[in-house]
């Protein structure tokens, strides 16, 4: 067996662990191959634009029976999901890290959020709760009620094929929604591993589970338009890069339809002259280089105050030097591959743009080229900048660390702000008073603004999302809920007269 073999063996044993068969993985039209090694791991069947609206037409079926199953009832399935996903941590990370290249422990990590956006939506389930508001008219209540909305469409990106499709699917299922998925055609195996792990979650609950309820779409983007373009898909949840979040909000916008986006972040530390700098290293290249910059929590740039830039840099620099980048699936591996050639360009691009833009790059370039000729292993690259240019306002999915000076806070935070886009930010000091402005009105104008850690691994527990160009939308924890809900206003006479609000007076 030459060392190929061996590859593409392991390769299948792990599709086969998540009980995927082989008529599911071949003979299809839609060739996956593994960032690994860049070998195609599997054929899968791609659905048509017919095959979608016959699947929304089973959602709306679906709407029909799960709208009236009792929510808590509705938390019991996710419940049993959130089993089956403990039952299958390790052989869906593995196939995470196999089809998308985040190294295991962060493949890992994305079940881990599954499981935990799970038993949150169990115990939401029962907390669904409107409002009781005073009415302004005697023998009057007012109350405010949240019901189920219809399907679901949740559109997910390459680097998280899993989480994002759970924080969506298990607060739109207590909620009473339906779901359709439809996973980035970079990585259909994984969503196709998860629908296997519905499948069985659903025949645990028992038949109050419709069929219909948890669908997933395989294909490209025209299978994606005909969930946009439907009136019955309620709500769209996408997330991915800006110009995809546009042109679903645009779609969407036709017909008014509901929309949650995350998209585009371009995430900044404030490194401030009081900040613990051992803490603010490890945050540095865990949310730099971590799924080898290809988060949308990313670290992207580094603002440091002038102060302790000579400190700061060449210890960082020094730790880059030293980053084990390898195979994913190796235990000792810190930086997996970039998904494909394709964005190796992009930062190759990006790393060119920089240099012109007066910028010192430190590593960056294709690595383990003899090992894995059509894989996109790359050292991950810091950037230190004369000023925040152009390049530094757009997002490049790779690990680019850009760095510049401050001088002082507010121009630090403006700094922060000037970007497009608005997911996450953070900064390391341990002075209050710069702390603490940085999380008021005046500070950061992102969606996430942390203090003393890094911008990415957000937990599950608060709501995730962003504002400008990131869409505006919030999944995953806090209220995210309420979106996938329609809200209802009622007001109630009990008594036997007529007063009309505002007092106006119209006898008849
Ligand atoms: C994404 O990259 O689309 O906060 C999601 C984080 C993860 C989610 C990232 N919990 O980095």
């Amino acid at each position: 067996m030459t060392v190929q073999d061996t590859i593409t063996s392991n390769h299948q044993d792990i599709i086969s662990a998540c009980q995927l068969s082989t008529d599911e993985t071949t003979g299809g039209a839609l060739a996956v191959t593994t960032p690994v090694d860049g070998s195609v791991i599997a054929n899968v069947h791609v659905h048509s634009v017919e095959d979608a609206d016959a699947m929304i037409a089973k959602g709306v079926e679906a709407f029909k029976a799960w709208r009236k199953v009792p929510a808590p009832r509705r938390g019991e399935l996710v419940r049993l999901l959130g089993e089956e996903l403990r039952a299958e941590k390790e052989n869906l990370g593995r196939l995470v890290t196999l089809e998308c290249g985040k190294i295991y422990q962060e493949g890992l990590g994305e079940v881990q959020e599954m499981i935990d956006i799970c038993d949150f939506a169990v115990g939401l389930s029962r907390q669904l709760y409107g409002l009781t508001i005073a009415s302004e008219r005697p023998g009057h209540t007012m109350r405010e009620t949240w019901h189920p909305n219809g399907i679901c469409g949740i559109i997910t990106a390459f680097n998280f094929p899993v989480a994002p499709w759970c924080w969506n699917a298990a607060l739109a299922l207590v909620c009473g929604d339906p779901v359709i998925a439809k996973p980035s055609e970079k990585t259909p195996l994984t969503q196709l591993a998860v629908q296997k792990i519905c499948d069985r979650a659903m025949a645990k609950f028992g038949s109050d589970a419709p069929e219909g309820l948890i669908q997933s779409l395989i294909g490209e983007r025209e299978v994606g338009q005909a969930l946009t373009a439907s009136k019955d898909v309620a709500i769209i949840s996408a997330t991915g890069s800006v110009p995809m979040g546009k042109a679903v909000a645009a779609d969407m916008s036709k017909r008014l339809g509901k929309t949650i986006l995350e998209l585009g972040g371009n995430n900044a530390m404030i490194v401030a002259p009081s900040a613990d700098l051992d803490m603010a290293l490890r945050a540095i290249v865990f949310s730099a280089v971590g799924t080898a910059g290809q988060r949308c929590t990313s670290l992207r740039r580094l603002i440091v105050h002038e102060d302790i830039y000579d400190t700061l840099m060449p210890r960082l620099i020094k730790v880059y030097a030293g980053l084990k980048v390898g195979s994913p699936l190796a235990p000792t591996t810190l930086v997996g591959p970039l998904i494909d050639q394709g964005s190796m360009n992009q930062m190759n691009k990006a790393l060119e743009q920089a240099k012109v833009e007066g910028g010192k790059v430190h590593g960056g370039g294709q690595t383990l080229a003899a090992d894995y000729p059509d894989a996109a292993y790359v050292s991950p690259a810091i950037v230190e900048m004369p000023e925040q240019s152009a390049i530094m306002h757009t997002e490049t999915f790779a690990p680019i660390l850009y760095a510049v000076k401050y001088s002082d806070l507010d121009e630090a935070i403006a700094l922060q702000n000037a970007v497009p886009q608005g997911l996450s930010s953070c900064i390391f000091s341990t002075d209050v008073r710069e702390t603490e402005e940085f999380l008021s009105a005046v500070g950061s104008d992102c969606g996430i603004a942390n203090v003393n850690i890094g911008p990415s691994g957000a937990e599950i527990g608060g709501a995730f999302g962003g504002e400008k160009e990131t869409g505006g939308g919030r999944e995953s924890g806090s209220d995210a809920w309420k979106s996938y809900m329609r809200r209802q206003t009622s007001t109630v006479n009990y008594s036997r007269e007529l007063p009309l609000a505002q007092g106006i007076v119209f006898d008849i």
